[in-house]
């Protein structure tokens, strides 16, 4: 058999394709073309396939010359593509969609709760005065939360803070555990690990079982203080809380203490801020009365030390208590607690 008419319908095939590929306008197009002709079961893999069944000397003329024309295809395709992808970003930069001078898209940036701005920004008020930051347990003995702040079961005081327990009754039938309702046990968690002198400041997650409204949470923070050395007195107290006031309020407020009650402190006090919104003439902020209080404070009670083998006849100390929460609700003008934790980025994103 002569090879001439295998070679000639080869020359055709050549011929068509690349006259329908100069025809291919888009990439889908030309796409179309490759699978036409250059696929698995394209017209010039069929030619191929098909040489099998030639003799050798037949086969090579035509495998050389079937060979010849799939590079030229192949290299006809790949300047096709080449220039399908210049016009089309041709067409972009015309259309005017690729201007690199545009500025970039904003990225929305996450930020900091507003309580964990408040906490950090009263942490560093007393850091400056040489106070060390420490954290403790959320699930707390009742001996620390109570019983050694001079809190022992059925006292009235327990009253004070409504306590969600931990379902677990120990050998007397007791809940010995529960979900600490302040920071103060980790006044005595501190005085157990250290001797004096003592000065620690202690941010964390509080929970008492009450019912919310605009300033309770029944998950809030606080930020317990406590100073021990020889000879500290309510002065001490007084100077170090005042300087903090002034830190975080500015020095144009002013401080009152007033007479109050903790098992724990002895004698105990509240301090109160003379109301930023009315400068002290009284409104609806301050409940008309001028002032807003802010913290629980006092002389630590010499039976809270002795109970963690201090010598109260040589060691004095003061401690404190405030809610970080409604420090921020006083410094924004926010009127519900309740906005902080109900994850509203309308409220969030503002601080
Ligand atoms: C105490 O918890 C004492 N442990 C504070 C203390 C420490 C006194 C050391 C003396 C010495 P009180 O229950 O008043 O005190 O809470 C202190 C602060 O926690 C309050 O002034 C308030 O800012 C905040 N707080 C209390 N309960 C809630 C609540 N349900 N939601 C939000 N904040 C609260």
């Amino acid at each position: 058999m002569t090879v001439d008419p295998l070679i000639r319908s080869l020359e055709e095939l050549q011929a068509r394709a690349l006259q329908e590929l100069s025809a291919s306008p888009s990439a889908d197009s030309v796409e179309r073309w490759r699978v036409a002709y250059l696929g698995r079961k394209g017209h010039l893999t069929l030619v191929l396939r098909g040489l099998g069944s030639l003799a050798p000397e037949e086969r090579r003329a035509v495998g050389a010359a079937a060979n010849r024309v799939k590079a030229l295809l192949e290299e006809s395709l790949a300047r096709a593509e080449e220039a399908i992808k210049s016009a089309e970003l041709h067409a972009l930069a015309e259309q005017g969609r690729l201007d690199v001078t545009l500025p970039g898209r904003p990225v929305p940036l996450g930020r900091l709760h507003p309580t964990t701005q408040i906490v950090r920004e009263i942490c560093a008020a007393f850091v400056s005065m040489g106070f060390q930051v420490v954290e403790g347990p959320e699930v707390e003995w009742d001996r620390y939360n109570f019983e050694m702040l001079n809190i022992p079961k059925d006292h009235p005081a327990r009253d004070m803070w409504d306590t969600f327990w931990i379902d677990r009754v120990d050998e007397h039938g007791e809940r010995p555990m529960l979900l600490r309702t302040h920071t103060s046990p980790m006044q005595i968690r501190i005085m157990e690990s250290t001797r004096p002198p003592v000065r620690v400041v202690v941010p964390g997650k509080c929970y008492r079982y009450e019912a919310t409204d605009a300033t309770h949470e029944s998950q809030f923070y606080q930020v317990e203080g406590l100073a021990v050395d020889d000879g500290i007195t309510f002065a001490d107290m007084k100077g170090t809380l005042y300087e903090f006031a002034r830190l975080l309020f500015g020095s144009e407020r002013r401080v009152r203490f007033r007479c109050d009650y903790f098992p724990f402190v002895e004698p105990g006090a509240e301090m109160s801020i003379d109301c930023f919104a009315c400068n002290g003439q009284g409104c609806r902020i301050c409940k008309g009365t001028g002032w807003i209080e802010i913290m629980g404070a006092g002389m630590v009670n010499p039976r809270v030390l002795e109970g963690v083998g201090y010598d109260s006849s040589k060691y004095t100390g003061f401690a404190f208590g405030l809610g970080p929460e409604r420090i921020a609700m006083l410094k924004h003008g926010i009127d519900d607690i309740r906005l902080f934790y109900s994850n509203d980025l309308r409220f969030l994103g503002q601080f």
